[in-house]
């Protein structure tokens, strides 16, 4: 697995690349006139655009915490990194409701949060308080709310809160009810999730269920509603350690459950800019791959507009080389150089080139019957799916090859397959 800064490298060159296409263009035994087109198509493209100010201005993410004092709100975002991360108070924002506090690792934040424990009471009586929350909130733009509740024991108060908050943000942004502490359900003494029992499930199944029907009752409509344990044993007594010794605790027992589906849902809903560095601090393992899988929405994207303007002949040619890019992007977010060898060997792979022995100049000027090796019947004119299609599929077999370590006897079937999956649309693909 590469290391954080080893990605953040590469990150950081993926960024710098966009902003000198042509030097990415160089790498490619293209011809010119298909170069230009397609920079002018990458710089033109807006979720293209976005992904990459995403990925260069990544954020530490912004979360407003609901919930008592001791139902986890801490102990969550501790879960969320697996690390012990230092609470500091941000004292000049700090009002007699929420608190906007940094969670810190060796001086650096990872997370910014309003906790407004203990806010609910003020706030159905005091006009000024609601006044406060909306300064606060409005001042902070949250990216998620988090409502913690533990079991059943959820209070009046926090739903108040909780509605108060909405209310301000005018459901903008992704709300999620958390039902904290579910290993505490009964049989409470099974901290590892892989053994929980059917009965512990059903437990855990029922306070999820009991949270929604307190949310429904309410009018509240959050985007997902999860038990979670964020049950975490150190290697020493955080509580009986120095902070400045907190970065070096270790896990040497991890009851965490559910903190992945959590993640998804925080990634998948909140900003690029935040989402991906939620990815780097949580799921480190798992960022080549998320962010390989975002590249492969822009590019199917910008394939289907190749697609429904057509050029004649020259649109395959102009695909393949879209395809090449994002080959080759793929392979570099995997740890390998930045070259179009690495995209050629992928594409030997998929029997473009290899059996036949021609080269990738050739291929380029062959457009149509590369084509027809990777996407067969598509001939000179590239239908809107297959174009979307080939690309998405493509991509997927770059992920299982040069990030997975799939072999390549396995690609052809993995294209097949991600053909079949992508049927015209792939807004309807969750890209995990
Ligand atoms: N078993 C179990 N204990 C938990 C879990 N989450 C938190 N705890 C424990 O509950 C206690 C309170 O947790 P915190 O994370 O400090 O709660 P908090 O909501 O941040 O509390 P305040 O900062 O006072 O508002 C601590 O002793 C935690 O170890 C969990 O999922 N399972
Ligand atoms: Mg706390």
């Amino acid at each position: 697995m590469m290391k954080q800064s080893e990605i953040e490298n590469r990150l950081e060159r993926i960024t710098g690349i966009y902003n000198k296409l042509s030097e990415l263009m160089e790498l490619l035994p293209a011809p010119d006139n298909i170069k230009i087109k397609l920079i002018n198509l990458l710089v033109g493209d807006k979720d293209m655009e976005e992904l990459i100010e995403g990925i260069k201005k990544r954020r530490p993410p912004r979360f407003i915490l609901i919930g008592r004092t001791g139902v986890g709100k801490s102990s969550l975002i501790n879960a969320i990194c697996g690390k012990y991360l230092a609470e500091e108070s941000d004292v000049q924002v700090g009002t007699t409701f929420g608190e906007k506090y940094s969670y810190k690792f060796m001086g650096k934040t990872i997370f910014e949060v309003i906790d407004t424990r203990g806010i609910g009471e003020s706030l159905k009586t005091n006009r000024s308080a609601e006044e406060d929350l909306k300064d606060l909130v409005a001042n902070f733009s949250p990216d998620a709310i988090l409502f913690l509740v533990e079991g059943r024991a959820y209070v009046p108060e926090d739903i108040t809160v909780l509605k108060k908050t909405n209310d301000i943000l005018g459901f903008k942004i992704p709300a999620i009810a958390i039902s904290a502490q579910v290993d505490k359900l009964q049989e409470s003494r099974e901290k590892n999730p892989n053994n929980y029992s059917e009965r512990k499930k059903r437990n855990i199944e029922d306070a999820a269920y009991q949270l929604s029907k307190i949310l429904a009752e309410n009018d509240i409509t959050p985007l997902g509603i999860l038990p979670v344990s964020s049950y975490i044993e150190w290697n020493e007594d955080p509580t009986k350690v120095e902070k400045e010794s907190w970065n070096k605790l270790k896990i040497i027992f991890d009851g965490r459950y559910n903190i992945d589906k959590l993640l998804d849902l925080l990634e998948n809903n909140m900003s690029i800019k935040a989402g991906i560095f939620l990815m780097l601090y949580s799921r480190l393992d798992q960022v080549s791959r998320k962010i390989a899988n975002r590249f492969i929405k822009v590019f199917s994207g910008i394939s289907l507009a190749i697609a429904t303007t057509p050029i004649p002949f020259s649109d395959i040619i102009l695909l393949s080389s879209l395809q090449a890019i994002l080959i080759m992007l793929i392979a570099y977010l995997s740890g390998r150089d930045l070259s179009f060898g690495t995209a050629k060997e992928l594409l030997v792979s998929l029997g473009a080139g290899g059996a036949t022995g021609f080269g990738f100049r050739v291929l380029f000027q062959q457009g149509s019957k590369f084509a027809n090796l990777i996407f067969p019947g598509a001939g000179s004119a590239l239908s809107a799916a297959i174009a979307g299609g080939g690309t998405y599929a493509i991509g997927k077999a770059a992920i299982a090859y040069f990030i997975q370590g799939v072999s390549r006897d396995k690609l052809k079937d993995i294209v097949k397959s991600a053909q079949d999956e992508y049927k015209g649309t792939i807004d309807n693909f969750v890209f995990a």
